[in-house]
């Protein structure tokens, strides 16, 4: 256990990941840099050797709160291999320069990725959504400013229902919504010209790491012909996947599934609630980042030239 204490401000961060007041992968990375920053700019440490393993232990704090998204391991790697120095004052200002750069370049990221998502996407296409990412959205806000009109099928996906959001953003983008419950993605394919999600994680494999219920959606969609797009920035590449790793699935609370009432009437029965799920490359048409657009299979070869050398985990305390 860390016996260190982080700075407030980044327990506070760390306790809104975990309930998921902040959530997506991309937000997550960004305010987990942020809070980064914040540590590093209001540190006390006296000593360089302190400051680091302060460092590391705000790190670890942050890393404990969800498991599955690689944006979140991805984004403290990249800040904690730029703090270098021999002064406090030295390691302090490469931290913070680290995590301003690093939130630039994930704002930017998206920007790019969603220019090269709209290309997908013509005039009068219907699209078919899961869950909220705001990589997707960033696709569908560039198309809309190149003028193109569309028309959404928004999944509501249970258990937390995050389609409400995607469906209010989509209107605040003058898109037409129709929202349907989860079951009835397969009727409802007929009418979509692509499916778009986003991604909490993508393997070297090319399989894809999203919000349950994306695998039976793209399974589904092969089978009807519907192309599947991925929109994830290159922070959502896990470079553990390429010694072998796999990717953790968060396990959540049952009572986002069923309340202590329900589950009283149904009797002794186990509930599960997964929160992510894996779709493998041969159900995906392409995978879109700020570098371009990518066959699945193909991924590995970006995640290579992006991720080779990095040390994978410099939060671990120093022998
Ligand atoms: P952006 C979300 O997970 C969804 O699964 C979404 O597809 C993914 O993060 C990526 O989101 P959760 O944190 O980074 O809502 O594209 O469980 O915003």
């Amino acid at each position: 256990m860390d016996e260190i204490e982080v700075h407030p401000a980044l327990e506070k961060t760390a306790a809104d990941i975990a309930d998921m007041e902040i959530r997506g992968a991309a937000t997550i990375a960004d305010a987990a840099a942020y809070a980064l920053e914040q540590q590093a700019a209001e540190s006390n440490a006296t000593t360089p050797a302190a400051f680091e393993e302060e460092m590391r232990a705000a790190a670890r704090r942050l890393l404990d709160t969800r498991p599955t998204a690689v944006s979140l391991p991805n984004s403290l790697r990249y800040i904690l291999q730029r703090t270098g120095g021999e002064t406090v004052e030295d390691l302090r200002a490469s931290a913070v320069a680290g995590a301003r750069e690093f939130r630039q370049r994930l704002d930017s990221a998206q920007d790019d990725l969603g220019a090269i998502g709209a290309n997908r996407l013509q005039d009068g296409d219907t699209v078919l959504f899961h869950c909220h990412s705001t990589d997707v959205m960033s696709c569908i806000q560039a198309a809309r400013e190149q003028g193109k009109s569309l028309s959404a099928i928004v999944k509501e996906t249970r258990p937390r229902k995050q389609g409400h959001i995607t469906a209010r953003q989509l209107r605040e983008l003058g898109v037409p919504v129709t929202l349907v419950v989860d079951g009835a993605a397969g009727r409802y394919l007929d009418r979509a010209d692509h499916v778009f999600v986003g991604a909490d994680s993508v393997t070297a494999d090319g399989s894809v790491v999203n919000k349950i219920g994306t695998r039976q959606l793209a399974v589904t969609a092969r089978e009807r012909d519907t192309p599947i797009v991925v929109a994830a920035q290159t922070v959502k590449l896990d470079p553990s996947t390429l010694s072998g790793h796999t990717v953790e699935i968060e396990m959540r609370d049952e009572s986002e599934v069923i309340s202590e009432r329900e589950r009283g009437e149904i009797g002794d029965i186990t509930v599960e609630n997964p929160a992510f799920d894996v779709t493998p490359p041969r159900y995906i048409d392409a995978i879109v980042t700020e570098r371009g657009q990518f066959p699945p299979e193909s991924i590995v070869f970006l995640m290579r030239e992006l991720f080779g050398e990095q040390s994978m985990q410099p939060w671990e305390s120093e022998a």
